[in-house]
């Protein structure tokens, strides 16, 4: 656990957090500012700054979380479809240093992402 973390915190219960699932591996809850009607986030409670920062151990570790978010979609019913995105590092948008998948789905997605 990364203490100055905020994603740790949530994973330690220090911040409160809208948990949708919980294993032993991994933690969702809805995002603070929802972009779509759905919008979840998929973190490992292992910290991982960044998938940059990923490395061959993590591999089913990484997998479980591509499930996860799956499964999350699939608990929030977004049978039309959804998006799973992974912001990494500065220009990709990346805020919170700690590796996590967005989960959006509700509504039609537009593509490019600005
Ligand atoms: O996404 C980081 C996301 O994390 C961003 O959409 C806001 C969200 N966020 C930040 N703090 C919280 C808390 N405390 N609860 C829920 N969601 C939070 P990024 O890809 O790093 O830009």
């Amino acid at each position: 656990m990364a203490t100055d973390c905020i994603f740790c915190r949530i994973v330690a219960g220090t911040i409160p957090s809208t948990k949708v699932f919980e294993d032993d591996r991994a933690l969702a809850f809805r995002d603070l500012h929802p972009a779509a009607p759905v919008h979840v986030l998929v973190i490992p409670k292992e910290h991982i700054a960044s998938t940059a920062h990923a490395v061959v151990t993590h591999e089913t570790l990484l997998g479980h979380l591509m499930l996860t978010a799956a499964k999350v979609a699939d608990q929030e019913g977004l049978a039309k479809g959804f998006r799973i995105v992974a912001n990494t590092g500065a220009d990709g948008g990346q805020t919170v240093d700690h590796l996590h998948l967005h989960v959006l789905g509700g509504r039609s997605m537009t593509w490019p992402p600005g």
